[in-house]
């Protein structure tokens, strides 16, 4: 189309691992771009980045830097976005925030775009991109809460290293080999890089993603109940968590129990899903067919099997979701929203 609007773009973060996956896919999606200008902080900042074919600087990210652009998409970490994100709205942009600084912001749409694409239109500046397990957990679930009713969720999650940055996947390889060469794991980044204490994460499952709250919950595991909440637009149902970080590299799985308010048959709950956009259900036990990991890491969907029904419960239904955290879980989810606010 030649004469689709064209729009000044702003990627904060250029150089981390959900920055890197922005990039690629405004490349692979050829989104309508006048002008790309990549941000960073201070430490990433002169980097050569290459983009359709053209080699770009990426700058240090300043309340100026905003100037003239359109839309800005930030990926640097919170206190970033809560330093920049306001200064970029007074310039006139649209930021969509793939960090935890606004996502509870009465303010601020909370979004995932299969389940509530029409909160875009509220925003007064900032559109938040929700926790990645929170997003895949929702994007099954929303089919399920519009057909019979959620009354209570129950998750586990088994995640990725990729969560925590590019740092924390070299982290995991270096711990793997040196424990294979029989020597000492040095543990230097998880589960906290910015707390005291770190533990081994090869061949370990480490049951704290983000800082610990009074309440004995980590964070990752509040987002998951507070963000659940608001983008399913129901502050009645229950939501419980328990957060893990696994030694895999891209791919958060989730163990989901979910209690429905009606009565289900799980042939129509199947189908359901089947059907659901942005979902693909791979369910077939005689054939050993289940979601994995290493089979969602690349590809832009939700992953949902293992579906059965809770022996003890009728309403109760279990269920296994898998979909890469970078992707669908950060920066697809992102591209996603800048696509429906470029359609205008
Ligand atoms: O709130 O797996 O977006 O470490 C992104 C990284 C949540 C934790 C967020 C991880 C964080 C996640």
């Amino acid at each position: 189309m030649s004469n689709q609007k064209l729009f000044h773009v702003a990627v904060v973060g250029a150089t981390g691992a959900v920055g890197e996956q922005i990039l690629n896919l405004l490349d692979s999606r050829n989104f309508p771009i006048q002008e790309l200008k990549l941000l960073s902080s201070a430490r990433s900042a002169g980097t050569k980045i290459t983009f359709k074919g053209r080699e770009l600087t990426v700058e240090e990210a300043t309340p100026d830097s905003f100037k003239g652009i359109d839309i800005a998409l930030f990926s640097a970490g919170g206190d970033v976005s809560k330093a920049l994100a306001p200064h970029a709205v007074r310039h006139g942009a649209v930021c969509i925030d793939n960090t935890n600084a606004y996502r509870m912001d009465e303010n601020t749409p909370l979004v995932v775009p299969e389940v509530n694409i029409g909160k875009v239109a509220e925003h007064k500046g900032i559109i938040a991109n929700p926790n990645c397990s929170t997003i895949q957990m929702v994007a099954a679930l929303k089919p399920l809460q519009e057909r019979y009713g959620i009354s209570r969720i129950i998750v586990s999650t088994y995640q990725a290293v990729s969560g925590a940055g590019s740092r924390a996947i070299d982290e995991m390889l270096r711990q793997t080999k040196a424990a294979l060469n029989g020597e000492v794991v040095n543990p230097d980044i998880l589960p906290v890089g910015s707390l005291p204490v770190k533990h081994q994460i090869a061949f370990n499952a480490i049951p704290q993603i983000d800082k610990f709250q009074e309440n004995g919950y980590t964070l990752e595991e509040m987002k998951m109940v507070r963000e659940t909440k608001k983008i399913l637009g129901d502050d009645s149902i229950q939501v419980t968590a328990t957060c893990v970080r696994i030694p895999v590299v891209y791919g958060h799985s989730e163990s989901l129990y979910v209690e429905l308010k009606n009565d289900y048959e799980l042939d129509d709950v199947k189908q359901l899903l089947k059907d659901a956009p942005g979902v693909t259900l791979v369910d077939d036990p005689a054939n050993q067919q289940y979601p994995l990991a290493t089979e969602a890491a690349g590809k832009p969907d939700v992953f949902v099997g293992r579906l059965r029904r809770d022996l003890g419960h009728e309403r109760g239904l279990n269920m296994w979701i898998v979909s890469d955290n970078l992707l669908k879980g950060a920066a697809w989810n992102a591209v996603q929203i800048a696509e429906h606010i470029a359609k205008g």
